[in-house]
């Protein structure tokens, strides 16, 4: 191949390293670990992931971001398909009329929300906000659509985006103005626990919950809140195998403390992340039991079967692009993104279902062409030269671990899949290890300031009391 691009692979001084970022425009300036902000920014614009934009916290998501956005968008619609959930779309205007109506919960928040003043040169008589969530959007409408028992349970769920108008520092995925997530909402009605137990695929799924409750710490409330809490936990399963079946980022599932949990609810749970080099927890996706909170505010009425007027439960949940900012953070190293197998659009060998692509652009260098995959995550890059041709075989070089292994033709597919299977076990293993490395247990107040000092994660007791 003609080559006109510079190895950037092969420079390893500073001076050169600046030379080769100057003229190809690859190469970290930063390390991970000597500056993590200034890292990550780097990383996610060097790989293709997003563009940064001319207002503040919006950015662009290219194709390499969404594409990781719509495989984890693939596998979490198809499990709440399964769990007879349907999608739905409600408009991104919210009138102030029914925002209001939630103001109790809502005023924390009131600061974040994005308002429509004008259309062209005129005042509008009556601003409108745009949705930061869509309860008061779809509630009201729960109410006109629900009227008896027979119209429950109601499920919905929608992709779409979202606008918070943050004010704290804005971070590609983590903290954006504008986000894209899915956002569930369920209604039903509580049938009497002695009911549920009588059936045994909720006898089974009891196990289950138990488990989940269990390391949340709840166990007196599990009998009555056994059924509320099923599908909140169902879905909170789904989110953990987003982050560690799919992003290979280990999770910790549990509930939030009274002042953590979504005010508007009963309890919230959650899949928590950990992200070592700034020492900080991060919150990957919520599942809340709503309790009748919102079914009083927006009359969420039903008559049940025995003619009596009654009120649904509720749940909701959701998740954001900020799982694809976690991951970043979690693998990526000092050459660029890391992608995990499972999310990595470009595999190889597409006929076996491997998702893959030749780079045969001629006028870049073979070394400058491994930097620029390194820099964008691919898990496996296959080399094929004159002596690997004639040797009937091809190099494969993993992007985690650097590893070179030869694979002869005859095995290509077998032996690709093997290793990318090894390659997502192993980020995952790997970035548990570093994540438990940094959990420390404590027991007093002085043990659990310096532990936070040392940037650990903190496992202590907890008794959810006010004292
Ligand atoms: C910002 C502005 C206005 C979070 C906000 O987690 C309102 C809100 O209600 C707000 N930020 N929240 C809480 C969202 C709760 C809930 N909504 C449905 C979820 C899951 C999906």
């Amino acid at each position: 191949m003609a080559g006109k691009g510079k190895d950037a692979s092969s420079s390893n001084t500073k001076g050169k390293k600046k030379e080769v970022k100057k003229e190809t425009g690859l190469g970290l300036s930063v390390k991970k670990d000597d500056n993590f902000g200034e890292w990550y920014s780097e990383v996610v614009v060097n790989g293709e992931m997003i563009e940064y934009y001319d207002i503040s916290g919006c950015y662009i998501l290219r194709p390499w971001a969404m594409s990781i956005w719509e495989i984890l968008q693939t596998f979490f619609d198809a499990e709440i398909k399964k769990m007879k959930i349907k999608n739905c779309y409600f408009p991104l205007f919210v009138s102030p009329g029914v925002l209001q109506k939630e103001k109790d919960h809502i005023e924390g928040f009131a600061p974040e929300v994005a308002w429509v003043t004008k259309s062209g040169e005129s005042e509008l008589e009556v601003p409108i906000a745009i949705r930061p969530t869509s309860e008061t959007v779809m509630y009201p409408y729960f109410s006109k659509w629900i009227r008896g028992h027979r119209d429950l349970p109601l499920r919905l769920n929608q992709w779409c985006n979202v606008v918070r108008w943050e004010f704290s520092n804005p971070t590609p995925f983590i903290r954006s103005r504008e986000f894209l997530w899915q956002e569930g909402h369920t209604a039903f009605m509580k049938i009497p626990n002695f009911l549920l137990l009588t059936k045994s695929c909720f006898i089974s799924s009891c196990c289950r919950i138990k488990e989940c409750l269990s390391c949340c710490g709840v166990k007196l409330l599990f009998l009555c809140w056994l059924q509320e809490s099923f599908l909140v936990l169902e879905i909170l399963e789904l989110y953990r195998r987003i982050y560690e079946e799919f992003l290979a980022v280990p999770v910790i599932k549990g509930k939030k403390s009274e002042h953590e949990k979504f005010a508007g609810g009963l309890y919230t749970t959650t899949v928590e992340a950990f992200i070592p080099n700034t020492g900080r927890g991060i919150q990957g996706a919520t599942s809340h039991c709503l309790g009748q909170n919102f079914a009083k505010m927006f009359e969420i009425n039903f008559e049940n079967d025995k003619g009596e007027k009654a009120m649904v439960w509720q749940n909701s949940w959701a998740y954001t692009t900020r799982t694809i900012g976690v991951m970043i953070m979690v693998h990526g190293d000092d050459k660029g993104l890391v992608l995990p197998p499972k999310i990595a659009s470009i595999q190889t060998l597409n006929e076996s279902g491997i998702r893959a692509e030749v780079d045969s652009r001629d006028n870049y260098s073979p070394g400058w062409k491994y930097s620029n995959w390194e820099m964008k995550g691919v898990p496996l890059r296959i080399e094929i030269g004159p002596k690997d041709l004639a040797n009937n075989q091809v190099r494969a070089v993993r992007r985690d671990n650097s590893a070179k292994i030869d694979i002869p033709m005859a095995n290509l597919v077998e032996q690709v899949n093997d290793l990318l299977n090894d390659i997502q076990k192993s980020l995952f293993e790997v970035a548990k290890q570093k994540r438990d490395a940094c959990i420390h247990t404590v027991n007093t107040w002085e043990e659990f300031a310096e532990a936070l000092i040392q940037k650990k994660m903190i496992l202590a007791p907890w008794c959810d009391e006010e004292v």
